[in-house]
């Protein structure tokens, strides 16, 4: 067997910390070169690595011990994860947790000072220092500069960013409850923080993402809302009797399985199925004409049977009892590890809320939406709004680590982009334009899959109109 010490030392040597339970599970594998193909593949901004830096690994329940499957892997997100909330002191719990590992990424590249002493220090209005805290409010002032206010454990300050200044655009994207960081100067008075540089935890450019070694295709899709009078079953079909033939292994789909009952006032004059039950039986037997061979992943929506406020749990039984045994029900967001390429799914609800705090932000085109996220490594960073957020003691919805896709859907507008080395998939809708999104003016693209291969990374978009 490999003893502890020298693992612990060949994590070292490359700066790196090694969780216990890594180090356990090396020295029982006792394989020297596991070791370099972790230290390969782990992202740069790595500092401790840990169970889920190990491809196709996880620990079981009684974190004793391993679980191996060279395929398909719930990193984040599994079934009964998410727990009610108890106290109401959990939300100052949540946000310092999301304060905290947020604020890592920034400190790494600036170290902050507690803003309650930079209002003490006259000297800081000369010289520049970096303050680190929660967007409290973000608004254009008359003259249409943005002032942002920040705060921290310690205190709240208002900084303005200049319009003229190159990072103004990024400043106009800033939304409530976002960690940033700043660096700039002090007013004379004491009362304003002239901004001159914006932190976001951000994908680190050193970023390369993980590629399976093994030939591997996964279909990405999403928001097929079955019950509807818009499902569009002649695609569908179509889609099915393609994927039957394909040597596709892995299917996922990010939410809104079905229409749901009563989402929206007066629904059920656009339901062919008004029942709850019957509507995920229908689905059910539509997974039913999948091959077994291909793993399902579903995660719900805000249209699914479960509490809206996320994270979502997985579909409960109740509803799934004739779901083939190749389906994985998994909660709103996960990670999920498919040959060792991690693919965040994540309904996109947040998306309404970005839309409506960012100028110029549109449901046509939501790749930057997604960039968005990945930049603040949060999926839902505003509390409050359009997403409801269950605040837990700890922030389930931080992108860490970071993954090599990012899957959502709820748009219904397909779009793909890639961001510092992540893959953004918006994966559309098998719902035609519905009465409510022609008068918000969204004109959907349905009946779309997306084909990721897991060797390389490439996406092709498949049309099923
Ligand atoms: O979302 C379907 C589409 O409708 C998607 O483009 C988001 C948009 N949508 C959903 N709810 C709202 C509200 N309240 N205002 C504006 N736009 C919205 P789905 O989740 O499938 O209903
Ligand atoms: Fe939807
Ligand atoms: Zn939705």
């Amino acid at each position: 067997m490999l003893d502890a010490a020298t693992i612990v030392q060949r994590f070292l040597a490359t700066k790196m910390q090694v969780h216990p339970e890594v180090v356990r599970y090396l020295s029982e594998k006792d394989d020297p070169n596991l070791i370099d193909r972790i230290i390969a593949n782990v992202p740069g901004d790595t500092i401790v690595v840990s169970i889920q830096h190990i491809p196709g690994l996880h620990q079981d329940r009684d974190g004793s011990r391993f679980l191996a499957d060279p395929q398909c892997d719930v990193v984040q997100g599994a079934a009964g994860t998410t727990r009610g909330i108890a106290h109401i002191t959990d939300y100052t719990k949540y946000f310092r947790d999301r304060y905290q590992r947020l604020g890592e990424y920034i400190r790494v590249r600036a170290a902050p000072m507690p803003i309650e002493a930079l209002k003490k220090g006259s000297r800081y209005r000369q010289e520049a220092c970096t303050i680190m805290g929660l967007v409290m409010e973000a608004k254009a002032t008359t003259n249409g500069h943005r002032l942002v206010e920040v705060e921290d454990p310690t205190s709240s300050i208002p900084v303005l960013f200049h319009k003229e200044r190159p990072q103004f655009s990024d400043a106009e994207t800033l939304v409530p409850d976002e960690v940033i960081g700043v660096k700039g100067t002090l007013s004379a008075d004491g009362r304003l923080f002239f901004a001159e540089q914006l932190f976001r935890p951000d994908i680190p450019l050193t970023h390369a993402p993980f590629k399976s070694g093994d030939p591997g295709q996964a279909v990405l899709i999403s928001d097929i809302h079955v019950g509807s009078d818009t499902f569009l079953d002649g695609a569908w079909n179509r889609f099915a009797d393609w994927i039957s033939d394909s040597d596709v292994s892995y299917l996922l789909i990010a939410g809104d399985l079905v229409d749901g009952i009563g989402v929206y006032p007066n629904q059920e004059q656009e339901l062919t199925i008004k029942n709850i039950y019957e509507q995920y039986e229908v689905f059910g037997s539509m997974m039913r004409d999948i091959p077994s061979r291909i793993k399902v992943i579903i995660s719900p929506g805000n249209h699914d049977v479960v509490r809206a406020a996320e994270p979502q749990p997985a579909i409960p039984s109740e509803f799934t009892s004739n779901f083939p045994s190749n389906c994985i029900m998994v909660e709103n967001p996960a990670l999920v590890s498919l040959q060792g390429v991690r693919v965040q799914m994540y309904h996109g609800r947040s998306i309404d809320d970005f839309i409506s705090l960012v100028p110029g932000a549109s449901y046509e085109n939501a790749a930057p939406m997604m960039m968005g996220m990945l930049q603040r490594r949060h999926l839902a960073p505003t509390y409050g709004k359009r997403t409801p957020i269950a605040a837990g003691t700890e922030d389930h919805l931080i992108i860490d680590p970071v993954p090599e896709v990012l899957h959502t859907g709820h748009v219904h507008i397909m779009g793909i982009t890639e961001y510092r080395g992540v893959l953004c998939v918006n994966s559309g809708t098998w719902q035609a334009q519905t009465a409510f999104q022609k008068q918000m003016n969204i004109t959907p693209t349905p009946a779309r899959a997306i084909l990721l291969d897991l060797q390389t990374l490439n996406s092709r978009v498949m049309d099923f109109n």
